[in-house]
């Protein structure tokens, strides 16, 4: 990406101008989080996860500043009740666009540090089998904007 372009890109793009990585097949895009409660222990982040290569590659891991812990969570139906399950690997194939979005898959954060703050900034770093860490800016936005 040329210098202008990196200085017209939407936040999310900055840290692959400012680093780009040897493997640039996996793009991370639009990354954002509800706004929690004071006191609430938990939050979520929701991405786009895209992988522009001719290979299969996996999401592996997350590591979150804001949180103790981060895991890759499924959501699911369950007699109209709904049940999270975590999961070590999230396929993402050659070509595929993966949304990670409320009700679906997400990135679960436990032990929340401080609450996110509508309107603040966070961030998280993704771990791909194949494309490495990937560190990208999280958008918090108020509960209900989206
Ligand atoms: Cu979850």
């Amino acid at each position: 990406m040329n210098p202008m372009l990196c200085a017209l890109a939407p936040l999310f793009l900055i840290a692959a101008c400012s680093s780009p990585t040897k493997d640039e097949a996996i793009e991370v895009r639009d990354a954002w989080a509800r706004a929690t409660a004071p006191g609430q222990p938990s939050g979520a982040i929701y991405a786009t996860l895209v992988n522009h290569g001719a290979a299969d590659d996996a999401l592996i891991g997350a590591a979150a500043p804001s949180a103790a812990m981060a895991m890759i969570h499924t959501s699911s139906l369950v007699d109209g009740v709904a049940r999270m399950r975590m999961v070590d690997r999230l396929a993402i194939p050659a070509g595929a666009t993966i949304a990670l979005a409320p009700g679906g898959t997400h990135v679960m954060l436990d032990g929340l540090g401080a609450p996110l703050v509508a309107g603040e900034q966070t961030s998280i770093t993704l771990r791909f089998a194949t494309a490495g860490a990937k560190q990208v800016p999280v958008a918090i936005v108020a509960p209900g904007a989206r």
